[in-house]
């Protein structure tokens, strides 16, 4: 995969913000954010045909500005949406049955929380890991314990050049501590599903992004 489309990666379910969740997509979109998570979990999370309905329009929205749409956990939806790719946590689908029975080409990204995960993780063959939660985060109701900066530069020096998505209670000002640390880009949900302006907060976050890697 490329590892500049984890650099803005935007994740979201019809949940995580109370406007319309195609509407706050589409502004994140015009931002600038270089990849999406459709995660429809938790409280009121749309099942059957609203998710279905609602993951095939976020689809087609983050194709118009070519962005890669990744389904969160839920394999069938993503073969059914013909999605970019899929992200698992811990106690999902495994990363060997997903390569044997799903397209060749898909992005498929791990949740890891500790050096084990991350590196089980690399040889099963993932594209990349979801490192966290680096801070603490209301929006995963059973987030584990937060790993901060020096958690993730440890699972950096562990992967090697394995692409690293950093997550969890990250906001603007924490962007530049977190690729400083080896991360290829920031996984945000409520920052920007949540903020009264999301356009302009994916663009910060673009732009701020964009010049902590050029540091690197
Ligand atoms: N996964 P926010 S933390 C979905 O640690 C998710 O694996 C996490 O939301 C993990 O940006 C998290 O609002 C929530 O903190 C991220």
């Amino acid at each position: 995969m490329n590892r500049s489309w984890l650099r803005v990666y935007f994740i979201m379910g019809s949940n995580n913000t109370t406007r319309n969740p195609l509407e706050v997509l589409e502004e994140a979109l015009q931002g600038g954010i270089t990849m999406f998570q459709f995660r429809e979990k938790g409280k009121n999370a749309y099942t059957g045909d609203m998710k279905l309905d609602l993951a095939q329009k976020m689809k087609q929205l983050c194709h118009q500005y070519n962005v890669p749409f990744i389904v969160n956990d839920d394999v069938d939806l993503a073969i059914a949406v013909n999605a970019d790719g899929i992200h698992v946590g811990q106690d999902d689908a495994k990363v060997d049955v997903i390569k044997r029975t799903c397209p060749s080409d898909w992005i498929i990204g791990v949740s890891a929380t500790n050096k084990d995960e991350a590196i089980q993780a690399m040889e099963d063959g993932a594209d990349y890991i979801g490192v966290g939660p680096i801070y603490s985060t209301k929006t995963k109701s059973d987030a584990k314990k937060p790993i901060d900066i020096i958690g993730l530069a440890y699972i950096r020096q562990a992967v090697g050049d394995l692409p690293i998505v950093a997550i969890g209670g990250i906001g603007m000002t924490n962007v530049f501590p977190i690729i400083k640390a080896g991360a290829d880009g920031v996984s945000i949900i409520s920052a920007i599903s949540n903020a009264n302006n999301p356009r302009s907060v994916a663009q910060v976050f673009d732009a701020y992004t964009s010049y902590a890697v050029s540091f690197r």
